[in-house]
């Protein structure tokens, strides 16, 4: 089992998608480790996205995570980082296939509503990162019907 840091950005929350995307990943059968509504600011932003520091679009992306309220969530599963980036969809909202959340709520790469870490290595910066105070342990009544 491994765990990935997802976050629903500020266009995300302003656009009411919370409840649909934590949907997408509740039912695929991925458990909630943790979830809080947070705000960050510009030094946090820059930690976050610190691999990105050269990019053009750095300073952008800063405002933007920074610009409201985000939802952040540990979710826990077999191969949950590669599949959360699949549910997510690809970075450019232009290419990301439909059926995934870029893919049906999101137009620009600078608006595309949600993150996902890229890798396990990654996900635990992140996770640390994000929650600090630590995430949540609790068995799913249900865990053999949705592994075997
Ligand atoms: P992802 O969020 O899919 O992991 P990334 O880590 O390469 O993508 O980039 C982080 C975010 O930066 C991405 O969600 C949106 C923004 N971004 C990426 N490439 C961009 C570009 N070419 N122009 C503007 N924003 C970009
Ligand atoms: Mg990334």
């Amino acid at each position: 089992m491994e765990q990935t840091f997802i976050m629903i950005k500020p266009d995300g929350v302003q656009r009411g998608l919370v409840g649909e995307i934590l949907s997408r990943f509740e039912k695929k059968g991925f458990y909630l480790r943790g979830l809080k509504m947070t705000t960050v600011d510009r030094p946090f932003a820059e930690k976050h996205y610190e691999d990105l520091s050269a990019k053009p679009f750095f300073n952008g992306l800063c405002e933007y995570i920074t610009s409201g309220a985000v939802v952040a969530m540990v979710w826990e599963g077999k191969n949950v980082v590669t599949t959360g980036r699949k549910i997510i969809g690809a970075t450019n909202p232009s290419d990301s296939a439909p059926g995934t959340i870029r893919g049906d709520f999101a137009v620009e790469v600078g608006r595309n509503v949600i993150h996902g870490s890229d890798c396990v290595e990654n996900a635990k910066k992140e996770i640390a990162l994000w929650f600090p105070e630590g995430v949540a342990t609790w068995q799913s009544s249900v865990h053999h019907w949705i592994y075997e």
